[in-house]
């Protein structure tokens, strides 16, 4: 037997590229904001605090500073969109929300989709976009790292029925990490004595 002496103990620690983000995490938002909607800032978490919007103007809440950390010189495959909330109305469409990308924070690229809550119930539904993985705009690591990009959300319908969003998420799959493994910890031992 061994003794312990003898027994050479190894710890390696690799990280590689941008601290610890990872293809296909989900992230949440740190930024909200939105005309007649009432506490837009709930949406950063799952946690039954919900945003709220009962105005019949379809007033934009903007959903950004998503902290994405795609890989330098990844290549963006495919965005998914979670939202957590439901609606009040008995009417589908009135529980129906519109919802696109933006890369400046303010403007929407690509396509619209819609999504319908559940009435009374929170369900996180996912959502890509309507042409491809992309919603019909190309992405660079830049963009989609940006504070800037995020989710604008809107009510689909012109009536006063009550909208609330518990929360909002995105996924941003890539490919690509072109970054080099970088070893920042070694350490070796009671190794041969
Ligand atoms: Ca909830
Ligand atoms: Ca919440």
């Amino acid at each position: 037997m061994a003794s312990p002496k003898a027994l050479g103990v190894l710890f390696l620690l690799i990280m590689s590229g941008s601290a610890f983000a990872a293809s296909g995490d989900n992230n949440d938002p740190a930024n909200a904001s939105g005309t007649n909607w009432t506490n837009p800032d709930s949406v950063y978490a799952s946690d039954d605090a919900r945003a709220t919007y009962t105005n019949i103007a379809q007033d934009t809440l903007f959903v950004t500073d998503f902290t994405i950390g795609a890989a330098s010189g990844a290549t963006i495959d495919s965005i998914v969109v979670s939202i957590e909330g439901h609606g009040t109305a008995g009417n589908s469409a009135r529980r129906t929300l519109a919802i696109s990308l933006t890369k400046d924070g303010t403007n929407k690229m690509g396509d619209v989709v819609t999504l319908t809550l559940l009435k009374n119930t929170d369900t996180a539904q996912e959502v890509t976009g309507s042409t491809n993985g992309l919603w019909g705009v190309s992405w660079t690591d830049t963009e989609i790292n940006a504070s800037t990009f995020g989710v604008i959300i809107n009510n689909n319908n012109t009536t006063a029925d009550e909208i609330r969003i518990d929360h909002v998420q995105v996924k941003v799959f890539w490919t690509g990490d072109v970054t080099a493994p970088t070893i920042i910890q070694c350490h070796l031992q009671g190794y041969g004595r």
